[in-house]
């Protein structure tokens, strides 16, 4: 059913390609997981850009130039989003890049975007190291670890008052940062953490939900991508412990629920991601689009449709010119479905707040 849907939608969408002629065509990369067991996240940054560009040329495109998304699939790999900058960068084939996902991807990838000063925008990386490095190229439309991981240790220590709190990563660059960021949070404000399982590179589920039932947590914070949060629940629910289940924004997925083994395994799930921007009139607007077209648009999808909106205006602003679209986007701020976005001199958002949400019993996340 879920293939059918997404290959209706990229049906739906396609005429967008058939019609342009390259003189006319502004191409912009397009890089994420679009294969391999992180598919659903690069699903999510596919739609939300896809649907922003068709907009965009809808109206016309830019000073009429119509855009045109190029694809590459990262797989989830650092290596592969190397090879892709490397492309990218050399070959000028395109102005920019909406991308990568996973922060391991764009980790490695921002290195070579920064270095060439290639404007890359992620709408859903958000381990802090990607800004950190400073280059003047590299933005994001999504918030931070450091700052999820600061919510996520005030809600389980005040509103869950939890005393016995176990933190679990999945051992990918986004799943060790933000469990050590959350471990940092903890101690700042004076929370003792049970059992800490982070910055492994395999873990054997199995055997952690076995020995971390017996320690019968009452909060069981996971800082990891979708599948083995799900595939970690479900071992935990399985084995009858029902301790809260805390995440981040990693798994704002229905991969997620599908993992666990369906609505029923995420009851007492909580979740820190982006603040909700559905009562924004033009979010509204975009969010009915991709329902009509039997999309609904989960995670990050709308933060890759402001990633389109944010280079666009870039675009628009500078002629294009391929180094001072960069100096725009640092100096002016831009209006996009999921609000006003303004970055600091790092590329971060001045203002991306995350807050906590709850998975239901139909299978979705709502705001708690
Ligand atoms: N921010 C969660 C999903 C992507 C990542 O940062 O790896």
């Amino acid at each position: 059913m879920y293939k059918f849907i997404k290959t209706l939608f990229l049906v739906l969408f396609s005429g967008l390609f058939c019609h342009l002629s390259t003189a006319e065509t502004i191409k912009i990369g397009l890089a994420g997981p679009f294969s391999g067991p992180y598919v659903a996240a690069g699903d999510q940054q596919w739609i939300g850009a896809m649907l922003a560009v068709d907009d965009i040329n809808e109206k016309g495109g830019i000073n009429g130039n119509k855009l045109m998304l190029v694809n590459a699939d990262d797989a989830c790999n650092p290596k592969k989003a190397e090879k892709i900058a490397r492309k990218f960068v050399n070959s000028k084939e395109v102005i920019a890049v909406i991308g990568h996902n996973c922060s391991s991807t764009t980790l490695a990838a921002s290195k070579i975007y920064g270095e060439a000063n290639m404007l890359m925008i992620t709408p859903a990386s958000t381990n802090p190291d990607i800004t950190e490095h400073q280059y003047h190229s590299i933005f994001r439309t999504c918030g931070r670890d450091d700052s999820q991981a600061e919510l996520a240790a005030n809600f389980i220590t005040n509103k869950l008052n939890a005393k016995n709190i176990i933190i679990v990563s999945d051992g990918s660059v986004y799943g060790n940062g933000l469990s050590n960021s959350t471990k940092k949070a903890f101690e700042k404000i004076g929370t003792n953490v049970t059992l800490f399982q982070g910055n492994s590179s395999e873990n054997n589920y199995p055997e952690l939900a076995e020995k971390i039932s017996k320690l019968n947590p009452d909060v069981i914070y996971f800082g990891g991508l979708q599948t083995d949060a799900g595939n970690f629940l479900k071992l935990l629910r399985e084995r009858g412990n029902k301790a809260i289940f805390v995440g981040g924004d990693g798994i704002a997925s229905p991969d997620f629920v599908r993992a666990a083994g369906g609505p029923n395994m995420v009851q007492d799930v909580y979740m820190t991601f982006f603040r909700d921007p559905s009562s924004i009139p033009e979010a509204k607007k975009a969010i009915k689009k991709f329902e009509e077209k039997r999309a609904i648009p989960t995670g990050y999808t709308l933060n890759a449709y402001a990633a389109v909106q944010a280079l666009a205006e870039a675009i628009k602003n500078t002629s294009p010119n391929y180094s001072k679209m960069s100096d725009w986007l640092h100096q002016n701020k831009v209006d996009s479905i999921i609000g006003t976005l303004e970055w600091n001199e790092k590329g971060d958002l001045k203002e991306a707040p995350f807050i906590i949400y709850k998975w239901n019993d139909e299978g979705n996340y709502e705001p708690y």
